[in-house]
């Protein structure tokens, strides 16, 4: 392996003796980092990570996961060649790209024909470039004429993609840069553990604190987050609408609202507010556990901010009613006056690499490019415009990733999945697992053998991030080039590629080309118009720019000489006008309601579950990285002392988890910082630790999120025999 010299197309090439700069791998930061030739020469790869200060969102910081991803491109940690399950073993074999596409491309074409093309699953991911996911619901729509098609962005910023939609008519996780996060005077974070799971981010929260900002967090557990707070507010999991609406009540009853925004910038502000003068403060103590006088303070200091922002993460989004929760957090901010204005506003931390752009090319079930609606006749006019087919061939909208995930093996018979490890990160995952089992025919493009991958028919070998150009679109909603920085070793072909030969098998000789930039100039004419418009961007001006923030139109007259000067990008939406019809962001009227299972007898006690800062996701990458393992080496349960206690558990003794879907065992970790009637378990593992045996598959009515962030469980000291390892399954599966 070795830095490639002809590794990008010449336009975009940012290469010197140095290395090659790019974009790391993982989280949707998307630091900027440069791949050069290790200085011993040596290392697995013979390539290493260094800082790229010039880039403005990290500035050179880069966390462990970070700098360690060159060892994925590893050969012997990667998949270099296709597998195919032999008749004879029933194992995982090696065989030749034309056998294994030749038998992902007639399963697809004898599923269609035998059972219909809705019978034909394709499951994708938010890690995948904007080209990759444009490619994959393109072909899906029009090669397989599949409705059924979603992605694991649906496990991720969902309920808050839909609540933004719903408010401001538009969803960019972040309307503004990170950066404006320094300058503001009081910054809510709400269910973000930033420090394990953006640490360079962190940088702008300590930066705010020194300017003598104030920062509140929320979050059941005292996290290295919740360390830098001036006020740490610990709710029950699962009650931040309550707590939210709490505030707002707070804000009306002190006479602190922006009542002249209000009137110009908002519609339905009456029945917001009736239904937040509903939640007293001890009622909201009562449902949060957080005590009055804390609500107070947390109002006080957000109110009386000149310029305040609330930034949500996962912690309030992953729920059953994740969707409403974010909705009374913004109606928090609407009624004092913040988004839109400099240094103010509501934003969602996205959490996966292209987790942005992945929701915004058509890998959705509901969504074709330009984050255009799939109901939409002049969306799909348009889209059908630019692949040249008739708007009324393609497909409607399809189900949701989990109710995807439950259809294998019913009415969904072959799944193309690319760019998730369901087995370990989906909810319910014992459930997910016999589903996938009993597919007729599962085939999985993936860089390594993930637990899913094993699970497979055919496995096709693919090129990851330094190993392929392409874009992402970051947390900012800034596209950004990530270069080709070394070959893929032989063998691997990219997805483009694996698609494009996919299509062909299947009769389209034309319309999936393997070049990422011509697959980005088609992505660009079919954003065109859309909410989420791409099409003043190029790799050149990325490349130059570090990123260009969307929408970006074209102006009219194109690119051409004589043309108007190109669209600047928009790195803070809303000044003058929220993207709703009036111009207007619209209050909801949200209720607090209880979690889809609140504790009871069998099961006392609140699980959650989350991330750790030297893991990521599945683990499919980062558990194959040496440094990583020995920093987070497997899972755990956190519980309070007290709770310990009861058990009669110390830590590191091991403790078994039991839901309603299964049970999961894993070394108890004690620890203060944790509510007494709480326990948090990590999902990064497989196997008896895995934290999804437990979760619960209720999905939030609007976006479809399952409730990941909470479920009942009671928790048992694991004595001998107390739980056989790998019997994760039971006991309802
Ligand atoms: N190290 C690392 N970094 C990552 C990732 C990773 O896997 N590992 N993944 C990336 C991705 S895809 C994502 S989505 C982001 C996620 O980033 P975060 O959202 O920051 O990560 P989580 O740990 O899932 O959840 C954050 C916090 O929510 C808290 N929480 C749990 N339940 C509740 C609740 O009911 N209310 C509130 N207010 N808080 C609650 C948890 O205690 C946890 O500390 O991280 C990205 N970055
Ligand atoms: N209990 C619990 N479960 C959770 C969460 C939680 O907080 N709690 N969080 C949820 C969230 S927010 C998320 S985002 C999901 C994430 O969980 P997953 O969807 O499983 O995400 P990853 O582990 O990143 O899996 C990505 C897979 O794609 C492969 N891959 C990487 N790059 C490429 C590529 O370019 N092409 C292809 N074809 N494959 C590639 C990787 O090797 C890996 O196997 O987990 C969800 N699950
Ligand atoms: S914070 Fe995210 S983007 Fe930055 S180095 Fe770590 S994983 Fe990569
Ligand atoms: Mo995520």
């Amino acid at each position: 392996m070795h830095v490639s010299p002809a590794a990008a197309p010449s336009s975009v090439a940012a290469q010197s003796p140095s290395g090659t700069d790019t974009h790391c791998p993982y989280c949707a930061l998307q630091c900027g980092m440069t791949l050069r030739p290790a200085a011993d020469g040596a290392g697995r790869t013979g390539l290493e990570v260094t800082e790229r200060p010039s880039f403005p969102v990290n500035r050179g910081a880069l966390c462990g996961k970070g700098r360690t991803a060159a060892e994925v491109l590893a050969p012997h940690v990667r998949l270099t060649q296709p597998l195919v399950r032999s008749a004879s073993s029933g194992e995982l074999e090696p065989a030749g790209w034309d056998e294994a596409l030749g038998l992902v491309a007639g399963a697809l074409a004898r599923t269609r024909e035998e059972h219909g093309a809705d019978a034909v699953g394709v499951f994708g991911g938010g890690g995948l470039t904007n080209e990759k996911a444009y490619a994959l619901g393109k072909f899906a729509r029009l090669v397989l004429g599949t409705s059924q098609i979603d992605y694991n962005g649906r496990f991720c910023m969902s309920s808050a993609a839909a609540a933004g939609t719903r408010a401001f008519g538009v969803d960019r996780g972040l309307p503004f840069p990170l950066a404006d996060v320094a300058r503001t005077d009081c910054l809510v974070l709400v269910g973000s553990n930033l420090a394990e799971t953006m640490p360079p981010a962190l940088r702008y929260v300590t930066e705010l604190r020194e300017n003598g900002g104030k920062l509140i967090v929320v979050d059941p557990r005292r996290t290295r987050t919740a360390e830098q707070a001036d006020l740490h507010l610990a709710p029950r999991p699962g009650t931040d609408l309550a707590l939210a609406l709490g505030l707002l009540h707070l804000a009306v009853a002190e006479g602190r609202l922006d009542t002249e925004y209000i009137e110009t910038r908002t519609s339905g502000w009456p029945e917001a507010r009736s239904a937040a003068m509903a939640h007293w403060p001890e009622l909201v103590e009562r449902v949060t556990g957080v005590p009055v006088p804390e609500l107070r303070r947390a109002a006080g200091l957000f109110c009386d901010a000149g310029h305040a922002m609330v930034l949500t993460a996962r912690g309030p989004e992953q729920h059953s009613k994740g969707t409403d929760t974010v909705g009374a957090w913004i109606n928090l901010c609407l009624a004092t006056g913040r988004p839109g204005r400099p240094l103010s506003g509501y934003g969602a931390l996205t959490g996966q690499g292209n987790g942005q752009g992945g929701r915004e090319h058509g890998q959705k079930a509901d969504q074709l490019p330009g984050y255009r609606r799939l109901d939409d006749p002049a969306a799909r006019a348009h889209v059908a415009g630019v692949w040249g087919v008739d708007p009324a061939s393609l497909p409607g909208p399809g189900r949701s990733a989990y109710e995807l995930l439950d259809a294998l093996g019913g009415d969904v018979r072959t799944l193309l999945l690319a760019g998730s490890n369901p087995v370990v990160s989906a909810p319910r995952a014992a459930h997910v697992e016999q589903r996938l089992r009993a597919l007729d025919f599962l085939a999985v493009c993936d860089v390594v053998l993930s637990e899913s991958a094993r699970l497979a028919d055919v496995v096709l070998p693919v090129t990851q991030w330094a190993e392929e150009t392409g874009t992402t679109t970051s947390l900012e909603g800034r596209v950004l080039l990530r270069r080709k920085a070394a070959d893929p070793p032989e063998g691997v072909r990219t997805d483009l590629e694996v698609l494009e030969a996919l299509a062909a098998r299947l009769g389209w000789e034309k319309g999936f080309p393997a070049d990422p930039e011509e697959v980005f100039d088609e992505l660009r004419r079919a954003s065109a118009g859309g909410p989420a418009d791409y099409s003043g961007i190029s790799y050149d001006r990325i490349a130059q720019e570090d990123g260009v923030f969307w929408p970006c139109p074209e102006p009219p007259g194109g690119e051409g000489e004589g043309a108007r000067p190109p669209h600047p990008g928009t790195r803070r939406l809303f000044l003058d006008r929220f993207a709703t019809p009036d111009g207007l962001a619209r209050f909801v009227p949200v209720m607090h309601r209880p979690a889809a299972e609140e504790p009871d007898e069998g099961y006392p006690l609140l699980l959650t579950t989350g991330r750790v800062l030297s893991q990521y996701q599945s683990g499919a990458q980062t558990r194959r990285v040496g440094a990583l393992n020995s920093a987070a080496p497997g899972p755990f349960v956190e519980l309070h002392p007290r709770l310990a206690e009861q058990l009669g558990a110390e830590d590191g003794d091991a403790l078994t988890v039991v839901s309603r879907r299964g049970r999961a065992v894993a070394p108890a970790r004690v620890t203060r910082g944790i509510r007494p009637d709480t326990v948090f378990m990590p999902f990064h593992w497989d196997g008896e630790g895995r934290a999804n045996s437990l979760t619960s598959a209720a999905l939030d009515p609007v976006s479809r999120m399952p409730e990941f962030k909470v479920c009942a469980v009671r928790v048992e000291r694991a004595g001998p025999g107390a739980a056989a390892p790998g019997d994760a399954a039971s006991p309802e599966a």
